[in-house]
Parts: structure tokens; C-alpha cells; sequence
């Protein structure tokens, strides 16, 4: 049995499952803002998930799905201005409290700062994202429970480049060896497994068909103790939740 030093969590689709509800309906709605008649459907914006980053994301709709659009010529502050009014929608609605985190979450949060296992996040996303979205599931004081928050544009490649967690890796002074990553999708995945970090990976809704090869454990979620989480792929060793015995069974 060996304990890890720190547990790196990425967030959209990890901690809750932001993509549909969330971000989507925020691209929409500043796409509407910027009488735009752009609208990315449920299905529409699985396929567009191939890209992670959401300025990345625009860019990567108007190349593969809406050639026609006249680009400004002021184009990257026009996405960046996109991006911006984005942002200030999908905090509101995280304010509103419209999406929780998924099942065990809290739970191993909660575990992992009882016994002083360190705390951190890996993420594409931008940092007032990761800040609403831990303010309103777990309060306040939240965001100052990870000593690192690794987010957005503070590396040259986004995921699936390995840069955000080794990143985190370099900020927490640790080595992949002494940390645990989990995720969800297969470019966090290559991502976290590309700065050696063994991975536990929960899909989400958008995620289930991904390919996982390589992950130590996949699991439907984190599991509580009233419900049990289902095994994908990896021996879950008989537990029926990811608590921190689990994960360090899984290490040895
Ligand atoms: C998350 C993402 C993000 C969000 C949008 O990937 O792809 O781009 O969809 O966030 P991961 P921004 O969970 O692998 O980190 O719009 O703030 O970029
Ligand atoms: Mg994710």
C-alpha cells in the first residue's frame, strides 16, 4: 500500500459535468449575445469536444463546420471578445448553482485534506471557471484547498499535451511517481499519462466511447457508500468507492 503525496484533479467532466449543461449553453448564449446565429446543438458540440479549450473550440467550429463565416479582421480579439462574454455566462450559471459535482467527489476531496494528502488541478479550462465552479459545490473557502490550480492559458499546449500537469507537477515540487491524476476524456487522459501520471478515469456523458488504454482504473463514478460505482476496465480490488486506501492499493 503505498499513499500519494497529492491527488491532481482535472474539472470539466471530472468534478462535474459541465460540458452539456454548462459550457455549451454558454457558447450559445454569447454567440447570441454577439448576434451571432451560431447555435451548437448537443450533438454538434460532442463532435466539436475533439478540441479542448474553448477560444480553440470557436476557431476549430468555423474550420470544420461554418467555412462561410466573413472573419473580421480583427479576428482573435473577436474570439477573444467571444470567449470573454463566454466566460461571464458560464460563471453566472455555475453561481446559480445549476451543477453539482458528480457522485464521490466532495467525499475524497473531504478524505484527502483529513489525512493531509495534498490537493491540486490540471485543467484546459479558464481559472474564473474553476474558482465558480468550487465556490458554489463546495463554498468560499474551497479554491484555497488546492495548493495548486493549474488552469487555462498558463501553458503553451493545452490538453492533450502533458504541459498542464507537469505544470502542476513542477508548482506542487513533486514527482508523477508520488501523485495520482483523475479524469475523464481520452485527451486528458494522454494528457495526464504523457507527465507519467498514473490515472483514474470517470467518463462522462460525452466521454463513454472514449478509449481509455492505459488508464489504472475506469469506473462509472467515484462512488459513495449507497452507491457503489461500476467497474469499466482494472481490478477495483473489491472496493466499491475511490477513497484513499483504493488509490493506494492501486499504486502498489
Ligand atoms: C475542458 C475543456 C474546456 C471547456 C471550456 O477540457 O475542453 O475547454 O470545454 O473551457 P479538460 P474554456 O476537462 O480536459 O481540461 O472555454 O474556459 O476554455
Ligand atoms: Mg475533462
Amino acid at each position: 500500500m503505498s499513499m500519494p503525496e497529492a491527488l491532481i484533479f482535472d474539472v470539466d467532466g471530472t468534478l462535474a459535468d459541465t460540458e452539456r449543461d454548462g459550457h455549451r449553453v454558454a457558447f450559445n448564449l454569447a454567440f447570441a449575445d454577439a448576434g451571432l446565429d451560431w447555435e451548437w446543438s448537443v450533438e454538434r458540440y460532442g463532435e466539436l469536444l475533439a478540441v479542448t479549450g474553448g477560444k480553440e473550440r470557436i476557431r476549430f467550429y468555423l474550420e470544420r463546420y461554418n467555412t462561410e463565416f466573413k472573419r473580421p479582421a480583427d479576428f482573435d480579439d473577436f474570439v477573444a471578445g467571444l470567449h470573454q462574454a463566454k466566460t461571464a455566462h458560464y460563471t453566472r450559471l455555475l453561481g446559480e448553482g445549476r451543477i453539482p459535482l458528480r457522485p464521490g467527489v466532495a467525499r475524497l476531496i473531504g478524505e484527502a485534506r483529513g489525512k493531509g494528502v495534498r490537493l491540486a488541478i490540471a485543467t484546459t479550462t479558464t481559472p474564473a471557471n474553476v474558482t465558480a465552479l468550487l465556490e458554489s459545490c463546495l463554498g468560499k473557502a474551497s479554491p484555497g484547498w488546492f495548493e495548486v490550480i493549474a488552469a487555462g492559458d498558463v501553458v503553451p499546449a493545452k490538453k492533450p499535451a502533458p504541459d498542464i500537469f507537469e505544470l502542476a507537477l513542477s508548482e506542487l515540487g513533486l514527482t508523477a511517481a508520488q501523485c495520482v491524476a483523475f479524469e475523464d476524456s481520452r485527451n486528458g487522459l494522454l494528457s495526464s499519462r504523457g507527465a507519467g501520471l498514473a490515472t483514474v478515469v470517470t467518463p462522462c456523458g460525452y466521454t463513454l466511447e472514449d478509449d481509455f488504454s492505459g488508464a489504472l482504473l475506469v469506473i462509472d463514478t467515484l462512488g459513495e457508500p449507497d452507491a457503489p460505482f461500476r467497474v469499466f476496465q482494472g481490478d477495483a480490488h473489491g472496493h466499491t468507492l475511490v477513497d484513499l486506501d483504493l488509490v493506494a492499493a492501486l499504486r502498489s
